[in-house]
């Protein structure tokens, strides 16, 4: 899936959304479609992915057909896309997938099915969490096969990640090595919802 289709698809949802098809949260990416493409050119099928409640571009990129990943959203379960038959998982809490992206990472190390790795999504505020802290040293010193993402939008919600820190740099902010990498995109669509009717 490109760029152009990428942005199609969320301007869809965002219509469906703003016309009161959709009775339940939605929360949309704009502005990150370079990045997360790129991302994508090392996840293969055998892959696990873990994502929160933003994941309608790692459930098409994954490889879901985006007729099945619509009709889940028309449902009211955008904010919780889970895809098992394509190893894709997600869920609404803050920092919620991160431990158990963890402990499939730990599974893959311990079992012999060797050929996958795990990839977690998160946004810069869950990054600064306690539980994201944790996850990725836990990650990182025992050499578990799992890759982290950063999403910068620089806001958690409606507050500026930086400014709810007192923190001008962010902990994970520049990191790009063998467990992390960071990208920095700037969004159209607010927090939830596609600008009209309810928001969250
Ligand atoms: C445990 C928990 N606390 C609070 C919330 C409410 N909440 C939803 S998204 C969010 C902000 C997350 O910001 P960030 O991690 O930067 O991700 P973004 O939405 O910007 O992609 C909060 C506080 C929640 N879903 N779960």
């Amino acid at each position: 899936m490109n760029k152009k289709e990428l942005i199609q698809f969320e301007d869809e949802i965002a219509k469906l959304f703003n016309a009161g098809k959709i009775r339940a949260p939605v929360h949309l990416y704009k502005g990150n479609e370079d990045q997360i493409i790129d991302i994508f050119k090392n996840i293969k099928k055998n892959d696990w992915v873990f994502c929160s409640w933003r994941s309608h571009y790692q459930c098409l990129l994954k490889g879901v057909p985006p007729e099945n990943i619509k009709k889940e959203i028309l449902e009211g379960r955008s904010i919780s896309l889970c895809f098992p038959e394509h190893k894709i998982f997600s869920s609404a809490m803050v920092g919620g997938v991160l431990p158990i992206a963890v402990g499939t990472a730990i599974s893959i190390k311990y079992s012999k099915e060797k050929n996958s790795k795990v990839y977690c999504f998160m946004g810069e505020m869950t990054a600064e969490t306690g539980i994201a802290h944790e996850s990725i040293k836990y990650s990182r010193n025992l050499k578990l096969p799992i890759h982290f993402i950063v999403e910068d939008n620089e806001k958690s919600v409606c507050t500026d990640t930086r400014e709810a820190w007192n923190q001008k740099k962010l902990s994970f902010e520049g990191k790009n090595d063998e467990y992390i990498t960071y990208y920095k995109y700037k969004t159209t669509y607010p927090h939830a919802g596609a600008g009209k009717r309810v928001q969250f």
